[in-house]
């Protein structure tokens, strides 16, 4: 890699050695002080004091830009304690999310070891008829398994945004991906346990700690009502694209819930429990992942009686090709594509606009190779003259609501901004 000025700087050859070190890098991101160390190129000589989850600043200070290993370089890293990065928008441009593009969303520190010999899940609370434990070899065996094509989208994406802005990970459009998941049914696992009449959600509990290192606090514990836990494409997943899951996603076990924010999505999973009230973990309640019940004004006070917590996500649509910034010529057409997605709900058409929204035209559309896949979108545009135009898509689902083109209702986290993506084009 070369800066700015073309001058070959010191980030190839860790980037080199980062990429040597694949396989063990792979399971536990730069949990091995073996690889730090070889790295860095010398002893860490305090390194038992080095917090869990801690970069070394020489790599902070080399990386630029940093790369996760078994991540994309082009991925935008928007913290790196916990590490979160996402996707730019031509990066996402595959109809089958590739691994290494699935952005990272982490509250907390991931689990430094995993014994996947010993890896096991629990199934418990107050409305499960027999709690069980089982092994991954026997989840594995047991149930029947499933493939699906499965949008993940974190409830905060867009939120950059917002005004007044939120706090949190600044996201633009890249928190989103849609892999394909492998794994077994959540709802032939609650069938095993037996559900009791009163049971209304589920909730998880995953493997990594608290940002405090407090091991009596979760970093996250969210859930879903039990009819989107016992629906055919919510699944206990442990491959992604018939590969293991990436570390960084949750290996070797984790929830998918597509279209519903991906905090439901519980990585490193091993526990689920069946609550007879909503789940009540941590993230569950005050302002996180809950939005005013009712529209209200940017920056109003709402009373935590009158926040909602998030279900589907809403219809929201990309522009993955071209990149923003294309230069084209004027006597050619220009070929657009993307993907969309609503949700629990299907995309019922894309439009496409060239003249800030005065007018749309609408876009070829791919039905989802399965419920709560992405569905993918085509067009030709030819632009009137030279100049810089923006390319807009907007989707509109199967109940008829379509994206907003600039902002849709203002709450306090910034979660749930599905307006209008758009790129630039400039045709000379
Ligand atoms: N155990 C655990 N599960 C988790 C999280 C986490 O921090 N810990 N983050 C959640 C959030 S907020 C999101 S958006 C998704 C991100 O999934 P990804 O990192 O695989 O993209 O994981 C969810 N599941
Ligand atoms: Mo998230």
């Amino acid at each position: 890699m070369s800066d700015i000025n073309g001058k070959q700087t010191k980030v190839s050859t860790v980037k080199h050695q980062l990429n040597r070190k694949q396989p063990m890098n792979r399971r536990g991101f730069l949990s091995s002080l073996a690889t730090i160390t070889t790295v860095i190129g010398s002893e860490i000589v305090f390194a038992r004091f080095m917090p869990a989850g801690f970069i070394p600043v020489a790599f902070a200070q080399t990386l630029t830009p940093f790369v996760i290993p078994g991540k994309d370089s082009g991925l935008v890293v928007l913290n790196d304690r916990p590490i979160n990065a996402e996707t730019p928008a031509h990066l996402l441009n595959d109809e089958v999310t590739p691994a290494d593009k699935l952005f990272v969303r982490n509250n907390g520190i991931p689990p430094q070891k995993i014994d996947i010999e010993n890896w096991t899940l629990t199934i418990a609370g107050e409305s499960v008829e027999q709690s069980k434990t089982y092994t991954l070899a026997e989840l594995k065996q047991r149930f029947t398994h499933y493939t699906y094509q499965l949008t993940l989208e974190c409830g905060g994406n867009g939120r950059s945004e917002f005004s007044p802005s939120a706090k949190g990970n600044q996201w633009t459009n890249g928190a989103v991906g849609c892999p394909k998941w492998t794994g077994i049914r959540l709802a032939d696992v609650l069938k095993d346990v037996g559900l009791k009449e009163d049971a209304v959600y589920i909730g998880y509990y995953g493997k990594d700690t608290h940002l405090s290192g407090d091991p009596n606090k979760d970093p996250i514990s969210r859930g879903v009502p039990i009819n989107k836990a016992l629906e055919n494409e919510s699944l206990i997943a442990w491959a992604m694209n018939d590969q293991d899951l990436p570390a960084m996603n949750g290996y070797p076990l984790r929830l998918v819930f597509g279209g519903w924010p991906a905090s439901t999505s519980g990585k490193w999973l091993d526990k689920i429990v069946i609550r007879n009230q909503v789940h009540d973990g941590a993230k569950m309640v005050g302002t996180a992942y809950r939005v005013p019940c009712k529209t209200v004004a940017p920056g109003a006070k709402v009373a935590d009686e009158d926040m909602c917590i998030i279900h589907a996500m809403p219809v929201k649509s990309l522009v993955t090709y071209p990149k923003s910034g294309e230069l084209h010529p004027l006597t050619n057409k220009l070929d657009v594509n993307g993907h969309a997605w609503a949700g629990d709900k299907q995309v019922a058409k894309v439009e496409v606009s060239i003249d800030f929204g005065q007018t749309w035209q609408p876009a070829k559309l791919t039905k989802a190779v399965n419920r709560n896949a992405w569905q993918h979108w085509h067009s030709t545009l030819l632009f009137p003259q030279k100049g810089y135009y923006e390319v807009w898509a907007k989707a509109t689902d199967s109940d008829g609501k379509s994206q907003p083109m600039v902002l849709p209702g203002w709450n306090p986290k910034g979660y749930l901004n599905n307006a209008c993506h758009r790129i630039a084009v400039q045709v000379v």
